[in-house]
């Protein structure tokens, strides 16, 4: 199926969806899996048709937008940043969950104390090398389980899932973290990313089953 075609399907299940009344619907749930999900073992690949192949000497990650420091960081100074390891579930809104994913990298905390942003960044726009894109308050980015990962299970995260430099947002659906990394935008305002302009909630919380716009 061609690039568009496979958007075009995705965005006409969304609306779809929202017309069944699959919206936001607070349900009694488990207390680790979210209403609606069912649990994998394995590790689907969503993406829009595209893996790019960046290879890591090629790669940089540009932070910019309303902050005291702008800068965009090579593979090695991203590298020589405090790594962290964090365990996180993983909430698809296709309804697959997947628990204990291990991913290794940068603190987002850590690229918001290197580049300072001005009190009135509120919103974070990430953009992606397959020209994704996504958006996300500022206070949930802050969040200590945030990361901007380079590794999963103590391997490089692979292409298909993203490497070589992925966003995990744990407590968001998945589509809030953009794979194969390529900005952080610190914005003022709220800019819809690319599925957040197709009819996916804004707000994206698992646990209100808060799916689609
Ligand atoms: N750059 C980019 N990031 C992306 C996507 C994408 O298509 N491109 N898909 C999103 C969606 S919808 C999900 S569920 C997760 C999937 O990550 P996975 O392929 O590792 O399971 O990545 C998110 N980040
Ligand atoms: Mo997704």
């Amino acid at each position: 199926m061609s690039k568009e075609r496979y958007i075009e399907a995705k965005q006409k299940w969304a609306e779809k969806q929202k017309a069944r009344g699959v919206t936001a619907r607070a349900e009694p749930s488990g207390d680790r899996l979210p209403p609606g999900q069912k649990l994998t073992t394995g590790f689907p690949v969503l993406d829009l048709g595209v893996q790019p192949d960046i290879p890591p000497e090629q790669w940089s990650l540009k932070l910019d937008g309303l902050v005291a420091q702008p800068t965009s960081l090579s593979w090695g100074q991203f590298h020589a940043l405090p790594q962290v390891d964090d365990v996180s579930d993983f909430h698809c809104v296709t309804t697959w969950s997947k628990y204990d994913c291990r991913w290794g990298g940068v603190a987002f905390t850590t690229l918001y104390e290197l580049v300072q942003p001005a009190p009135e960044a509120q919103f974070v726009y990430f953009t992606s090398f397959d020209g994704y894109s996504t958006n996300v308050p500022l206070t949930a980015c802050l969040d200590d389980d945030v990361l901007v990962a380079t590794s999963f299970d103590g391997a490089p995260v692979s292409r298909e899932h993203g490497g070589p430099a992925r966003v995990i947002i744990p407590k968001l659906y998945a589509w809030k973290g953009a794979k194969f990394v390529s900005g952080i935008t610190f914005l003022a305002e709220d800019k819809l990313g690319f599925w957040e302009v197709r009819g996916y909630s804004n707000t994206a919380d698992p646990w209100t089953e808060d799916r689609y716009a």
